[in-house]
């Protein structure tokens, strides 16, 4: 049995703890707070810890995931939850753009922590033509063309299912080299 730990990061409210909850076997542990400042506009509760899940995927392999916080005065988080990780999510709300250039800061703070592998979960994409958002956030995140950017409707289960394992397949090649 192989077990990988996962983090899943991204800006405030992009989906990450929905993610998790919507794929775990077991119910979350999460660590989410009601929300006194001027963010209790956009939800009423945000993770201020972590959240943890667990899938197995097939007899051999388990994923642990670990959900950071979104918002920044939480971000001491990010470095401990990452401890360690085979690979992470950027969870990226693609109707907000306001919040890519979060997205943007939160990649380059992880790849100053681990060179682990990692794809974009895009939230909220909408209908039809994918292709120009995506673009959008591969410009605006300056994200490498082999880097997968999965649109992803964090409710989901079977959307959060091809994001890991989007992940997974590229966990898998870097341990074979
Ligand atoms: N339409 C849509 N709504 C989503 C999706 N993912 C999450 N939501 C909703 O968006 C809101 C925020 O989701 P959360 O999972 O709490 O976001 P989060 O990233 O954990 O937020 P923080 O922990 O506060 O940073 C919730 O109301 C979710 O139901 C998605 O893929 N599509
Ligand atoms: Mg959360």
């Amino acid at each position: 049995m192989r077990s990988f730990k996962i983090v899943v990061t991204g800006p405030f409210s992009a989906g990450k703890t929905t993610f998790i909850k919507s794929i775990s076997e077991i119910a979350i542990v999460s660590t989410e707070r009601a929300i006194s400042d001027s963010t209790r506009r956009v939800k009423a509760e945000t993770t201020v810890a972590m959240d943890f899940g667990r899938i197995t995927i097939s007899k051999d392999i388990v994923l642990y995931l670990f959900g950071t916080p979104g918002q920044e005065r939480f971000d001491f988080m990010w470095q401990i939850l990452s401890e360690g990780m085979l690979g992470y999510i950027l969870m990226l709300d693609a109707s907000r753009p306001e919040t890519f250039a979060e997205g943007r800061r939160i990649l380059e703070f992880f790849g100053t922590l681990s060179d682990a592998p990692y794809v974009v979960g895009a939230t909220r994409v909408p209908e039809g033509d994918h292709s120009q958002v995506i673009e959008k956030i591969r410009e605006e995140l300056n994200i490498d063309g082999d880097i997968q950017i999965i649109p992803c409707n964090a409710l989901e289960k079977e959307d959060v299912k091809k994001v890991l394992l989007g992940l997974l397949y590229d966990i898998l090649k870097t341990l074979d080299k």
